[in-house]
């Protein structure tokens, strides 16, 4: 019989510190939904603290950051991977397998460090999406900040646009990334039910978390998207089914 003891240790205790929500989704940056998505798919009870800064010992200065029972955790990743570490009993989103494992890697790197920044040119860099934006993601914040906070985040977001040299290719080779970055997973789900094998992995759910932003917050044109790859919207649906959105 388990102790007293351990069942109280098995209770989860974790708090997630996300940017607050944006056009119905719980929160506006898709790092955030990863992990709020993972804890959905494990099951697991949490907090969500919407915040309007990063706390102060974030020294990455980047949202989301975690405390899981008492420790500290910065970067999705690295929370994703002490979710499977802390709760092994709940379904793993990196697979044993090592093949598999370093292709959820991959993905998942791939997806936060070189998709992410379309969502990014999207929402901050075309005048029309931004307008909308700074309406569903600012317009709660308490007078002065709501008059500057919009426009300095907005800037910093177009500095690191250039840096990474997306502000400088033309709108047909935006789309056309776009359209490529879609067919590159048709071809994967034409094997498997998910991206990398026939459970969500962490790999899923990041891609998942850059196009529900991409249609949620209606950032571009995608339903073209949708009836072009089969493939692509079957697994699209199949997760908004399997973590009940
Ligand atoms: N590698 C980090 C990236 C997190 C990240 O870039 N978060 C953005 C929001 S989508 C952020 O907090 N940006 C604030 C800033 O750069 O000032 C992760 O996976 O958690």
């Amino acid at each position: 019989m388990q102790k007293p003891h351990s069942l109280l240790q098995s209770v989860p205790n974790i708090n997630l510190f996300i940017w607050g929500p944006s056009s119905g989704l719980p929160s506006s940056s898709p790092f955030c939904l990863k992990i709020i998505y993972a804890l959905y798919y494990k099951g697991l009870d949490h907090t969500l603290i919407d915040s309007i800064l990063p706390p102060q010992w974030a020294d990455r200065k980047k949202l989301p950051v975690a405390i899981i029972n008492g420790k500290k955790i910065q970067d999705s990743t690295t929370i994703l991977k002490f979710l499977d570490f802390a709760y092994p009993d709940t379904p793993l989103l990196y697979p044993v397998d090592q093949v598999e494992k370093s292709e959820v890697f991959l993905l998942e790197d791939w997806s936060d460090e070189s998709l992410y920044w379309l969502v990014v040119y999207f929402r901050w860099a075309m005048d029309c999406n931004f307008s909308k934006f700074k309406k569903s993601a600012f317009g709660n914040l308490p007078l002065p900040l709501k008059l500057f906070v919009p426009t300095i985040a907005r800037k910093r977001s177009q500095k690191k646009l250039s840096a990474q040299g997306i502000s400088y290719i033309t709108d047909e080779e935006r789309q056309e990334k776009l359209l490529e970055s879609v067919y590159l997973m048709e071809n994967r789900l034409l094997k498997n039910t998910y991206l990398v094998n026939n459970e969500i992995t962490a790999a899923d759910l990041s891609v998942f978390s850059i196009f529900k932003v991409l249609c949620d917050c209606q950032l571009t044109e995608i339903s073209q998207l949708f009836e072009k790859f089969p493939q692509f919207n079957r697994w699209f649906s199949s997760l908004e089914h399997q973590l009940k959105l």
